[in-house]
């Protein structure tokens, strides 16, 4: 585990609480997607917590990020509402979005999330004009746009590499090498290395260990610092694993076909990101067992609130469609 003396304990705990509270809130939504309570699909980030946690510890609320359709983690991370997070994919009314956007589309433009994104790919364009937002008016302001290494292969990613280094940016490009796209295994549709992508733009690039949330932290310092800066863009490939299904209703797309070896998921829990941090917790001395695991009781208890709060909502208000999609207009 490298670079562990930059971070205070107060920084350590924090990653840990967040990641806590990421995979705390997953596992909830795991086990309510099993039982038929949520309407919609769900993408979990189980087993990816440390670069959400990672990167967005290193950034302000008025920094600006964009997300996937595996979105609950980066929205977290950032500081959004556990309980409106909730509500939403539970598709109520005190949702973030009103109950309209549900799981793929959380978002809250007061902490600076600016959206979980359906179209895979759809967040890069989104991070280029808020990261020229921030340079316009020199408010020193960064933009990050975490994507997957699917998203990797859409052609908009070529188009903001090349911009957003021309004008240099302040855009810190975030690729979660997660190993697949839906049910096809990364390295049978992607051609090198994602990162040679960015270093022909000439924009510096660095590959970490994404299930180390250290190192995760550690890139995303340097990355945020030389974008606020003025420098420009900076790019960051986390390798990691998507431990859970592409999402919680595979088995019905799979129809009985298998895309990956449990092997290796097993291989990949044992490199699970949060008992890393807490190996590496307790080893430091500065905090017990007892204190951890009950930050994690703690933790759970607001998870716990959230899915009260959901429950207890009124559904989502039908009528607000036109609002959200028409202005108001009705046809
Ligand atoms: C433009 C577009 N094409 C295809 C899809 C269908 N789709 C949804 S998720 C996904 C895979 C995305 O893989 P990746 O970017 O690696 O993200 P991950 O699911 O691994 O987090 C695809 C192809 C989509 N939603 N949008």
């Amino acid at each position: 585990m490298a670079h562990q003396q930059s971070l205070s304990n107060e920084q350590l705990l924090l990653l840990f609480e967040r990641m806590t509270l990421i995979r705390l809130m997953e596992e909830r939504l795991r086990a309510d997607a099993a039982a038929g309570k949520l309407p919609g699909a769900v993408h979990l980030y189980i087993g990816q917590e440390a670069v959400a946690a990672g990167v967005c510890a290193n950034l302000g609320e008025t920094d600006w990020i964009t997300s996937t359709h595996r979105g609950h983690g980066h929205f977290l991370a950032k500081g959004g509402d556990p309980r409106a997070m909730m509500a939403e994919i539970w598709g109520k009314r005190t949702g973030i979005c009103k109950g309209m956007g549900g799981s793929m589309h959380v978002a809250d433009l007061s902490k600076g999330i600016l959206g979980a994104n359906g179209i895979v790919g759809g967040g890069f364009a989104i991070a280029t004009g808020a990261a020229l937002t921030a340079q316009l008016s020199g408010d020193g302001r960064v933009a990050v746009a975490f994507f997957g290494d699917g998203a990797a292969n859409q052609g908009v990613f070529m188009e903001c590499l090349n911009i957003s280094t021309l004008w240099q940016l302040p855009l810190v490009f975030v690729c979660e090498y997660n190993h697949f796209c839906e049910f096809t295994p990364t390295a049978t549709v992607t051609s090198g290395e994602i990162a040679d992508r960015a270093k022909a733009f000439k924009i510096p690039c660095e590959i970490v260990d994404g299930n180390d949330a250290v190192e995760v932290w550690t890139a995303a310092a340097r990355a945020v610092k030389w974008a606020r800066s003025g420098k420009g863009p900076f790019f960051i490939e986390a390798r990691t694993y998507r431990i859970q299904g592409h999402l919680e209703s595979e088995d019905l797309f799979l129809a009985g076909g298998k895309y990956r070896e449990t092997k290796e998921v097993e291989e990949w829990r044992g490199r699970d990101p949060i008992a890393r941090l807490r190996d590496l917790l307790l080893a430091k001395g500065t905090f017990t067992a007892e204190q951890l695991d009950g930050i994690s009781v703690k933790i759970a208890r607001v998870v716990e609130d959230a899915v009260r709060f959901a429950e207890a909502s009124d559904p989502a208000d039908p009528e607000l469609t036109f609002d959200v999609m028409f202005a108001g207009q009705k046809p």
